[in-house]
C-alpha cells in the first residue's frame, strides 16, 4: 500500500507593528512543508518516508515534531535524523550534517512503526515548532518514466530502513561489476569498455578498486586520486553509479591505513560532493581485526566524508573479509549490538560462491532486516578468485540478493588471467569488449543476469 500526501503550510509570522509602539524587529521568516509517504507496510507495521522542506529563513538546528493517531502507532526506529516518542508525539532533529537547511532546502527523514487496527497518517507536524499543515498535493510528476539511465531514474540514493533508496524514498537493488586492481588493470577502463558495460551489460554502478597496497594509493597518492576521480566521470557520463573502493586487503587492519583514508576521502569528497552517483566504500576487506576497530575505522573516516559531501551513502567492510564476522567464527549479532554510529550507512558483504554457501546465505537472510547490507565484492568462483566456477550456488546467492533487493558488483570487469574475470586473457589489448566470444564462463553468466530490465520505482 502506498499513499503520499504532502501538507504544506506557509506560516505566515506574526510581526506586531503598531504606530504607538513603533516598529518591532522582525520576526524570522517561518514556514515548511511535510511530504509524508508510506513507502511499504506489512501486518502489523510500516515504513514511512518523510520529507521536510524549509519555506523560512534558513535554520541551524531543527526539530521536526508530529502526532501519531490514536490508533496504537509506535515508532519503532527511524533515520537521518535523532528520533524520539513520547505519548503519541514523535520528534526528529536534524542530525550532524543535515542540521542546516538552506531556505527552499529539504531533507528526507524516515521511520519504521508498529500499528494495530489501521493507519491512519500521523498529524501536526510542526519544525521548530512552527506548523506545517496545509493542503494536499499530487506526487512530483515523474521526470523520468523508466528508460532512462540508472542514475537518471534514481538521482541521489540514501538507506532508508534497511534498504537502499532511490530519490523517490522507494528500495532498490544496483547491480554491476567490480573493476580489478586499477593498477594492474587500467588498460580495461577505457571508453568502449565502460560503454559496453553501461549499454550492453546495462549495468547500473561501476565498483572502482583502488588498492592501497600491493602497487597501490600508497606508492601515489595524487595519481590514484586523479584515476578515480576520472573513473567516476566515465561512470557519471554513462549514467552508472560509481562505488569508490578503498580496496584496503593486505594489512588486514583498516587502521593501518587511517591517515591515507581520510586524506583520500577528502580529496575525493570535496570534489565529487555535487554528483549524484558516487557512494563511498571506506575499506574493501578487514581481517585479523576486530569489529571494535573498524567502528572505530569508520567512525573517523565518516567524518571527513560528511564534512565534504554530507549526503551521500557511505558503506563500511565487515570482520572477516566482509563476511559480517562468519568467517572469523562470528556473525552479523556484533554489527547489530554496536553499530557504526552514523547515519545513512551501508554494511558491506562479500562471498565466493563456490566456497561461501548455506551458513553465509543463512547469515545474510537473517541480517537482511536488520542491517542495510550491500555486496560491492562477490565473485562465481573460489575466495582464491580462481577454481571452477560454481553455477549453481552463485544461481542461489544472485536469486537471495534480487529478492531481498541488495545491490552487488562482481569481481572482475577485467581479462584477468583467472576464473573470476568477465573477458578472457588478452581482451584489453583489443577494442572488442561487446562480442560473446570475448566473454569468461563468468562473464557470460554475469551479463545474462545484469542486462535483465530494471524496474526502479518512480513514484
Ligand atoms: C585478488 C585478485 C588477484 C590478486 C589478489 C591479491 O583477483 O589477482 O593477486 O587479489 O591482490 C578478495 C579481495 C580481492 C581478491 C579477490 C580474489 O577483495 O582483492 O582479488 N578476493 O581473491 N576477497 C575475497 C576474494
Amino acid at each position: 500500500m502506498k499513499r503520499i500526501v504532502a501538507l504544506l503550510a506557509t506560516c505566515a509570522t506574526a510581526v506586531g507593528l503598531t504606530t504607538l509602539l513603533g516598529p518591532q524587529p522582525a520576526a524570522a521568516a517561518a514556514g515548511c512543508k511535510v511530504d509524508y509517504t508510506v513507502t511499504s507496510q506489512w501486518q502489523g507495521g510500516f515504513q514511512a518516508g518523510v520529507k521536510v522542506t524549509n519555506l523560512g529563513d534558513p535554520v541551524t538546528g531543527w526539530t521536526l515534531k508530529f502526532s501519531l493517531p490514536d490508533s496504537g502507532q509506535k515508532l519503532v526506529q527511524g533515520w537521518n535524523a535523532a528520533w524520539s516518542q513520547s505519548g503519541s508525539t514523535v520528534s526528529a532533529a536534524g542530525t550532524d550534517w543535515n542540521r542546516t537547511l538552506a531556505t527552499g532546502a529539504s531533507t528526507d527523514l524516515g521511520f519504521v512503526g508498529s500499528f494495530t487496527g489501521s493507519n491512519p497518517k500521523p498529524s501536526a507536524f510542526t519544525l521548530n515548532g512552527v506548523a506545517c499543515t496545509g493542503s494536499v498535493e499530487e506526487p512530483p510528476p515523474n521526470p523520468d518514466p523508466g528508460t532512462g539511465t540508472p542514475v537518471g531514474v534514481n538521482g541521489q540514493l540514501h538507506v532508508c530502513g534497511v534498504n537502499l533508496c532511490n530519490q523517490y524514498n522507494r528500495p532498490i537493488q544496483l547491480r554491476g561489476m567490480s573493476t580489478h586492481g586499477i593498477q594492474w588493470f587500467s588498460k580495461c577502463y577505457n571508453n568502449a569498455a565502460l560503454d559496453t558495460l553501461a549499454k550492453d551489460w546495462k549495468s547500473d554502478l561501476l565498483r572502482i578498486a583502488m588498492y592501497v597496497q600491493e602497487n597501490g594509493y600508497e606508492t601515489d597518492p595524487a595519481g590514484f586520486t586523479s584515476r578515480v576521480n576520472s573513473l567516476v566521470d566515465m561512470a557519471e557520463a554513462r549514467g552508472m553509479y560509481a562505488l569508490i573502493d578503498f580496496h584496503t586487503l593486505t594489512p588486514g587492519d583498516p587502521n593501518y591505513n587511517l591517515d591515507r583514508a581520510k586524506t583520500f576521502f577528502a580529496s575525493v569528497a570535496a570534489r565529487n560532493a555535487a554528483k549524484k552517483n558516487v557512494v563511498y566504500e571506506i575499506a574493501n576487506e578487514p581481517n585479523g581485526v576486530s569489529w571494535t576497530a573498524i567502528k572505530s575505522y569508520a567512525e573517523q573516516v565518516i567524518p571527513v566524508i560528511r564534512a565534504a559531501d554530507p549526503d551521500a551513502v557511505i558503506i563500511v567492510g565487515t570482520r572477516g573479509w566482509s563476511s559480517l564476522g562468519v568467517s572469523d567464527g562470528s556473525n552479523e549479532t556484533e554489527v547489530v549490538n554496536n553499530p557504526v554510529n552514523a547515519t545513512n550507512i551501508m554494511y558491506a558483504f562479500h562471498f565466493y560462491a563456490a566456497s561461501h554457501k548455506d551458513n553465509y546465505r543463512a547469515t545474510v537472510s537473517r541480517a537482511a532486516s536488520k542491517l542495510p547490507l550491500f555486496v560491492t565484492e562477490f565473485g562465481t568462483v573460489s575466495a582464491t578468485g580462481g577454481g571452477t566456477m560454481d553455477r549453481s550456488s552463485t544461481t542461489a546467492w544472485l536469486d537471495l540478493l534480487d529478492q531481498l533487493k541488495i545491490s552487488y558488483a562482481n569481481w572482475t570487469y577485467s581479462d584477468a588471467d583467472e576464473s573470476s574475470a568477465a573477458f578472457k586473457p588478452g581482451t584489453c589489448d583489443g577494442t572488442d569488449y561487446s562480442g560473446s566470444g570475448v566473454l569468461s564462463e563468468s562473464g557470460a553468466l554475469l551479463k545474462s543476469r545484469i542486462s535483465t530490465a530494471d524496474s526502479f520505482p518512480t513514484s
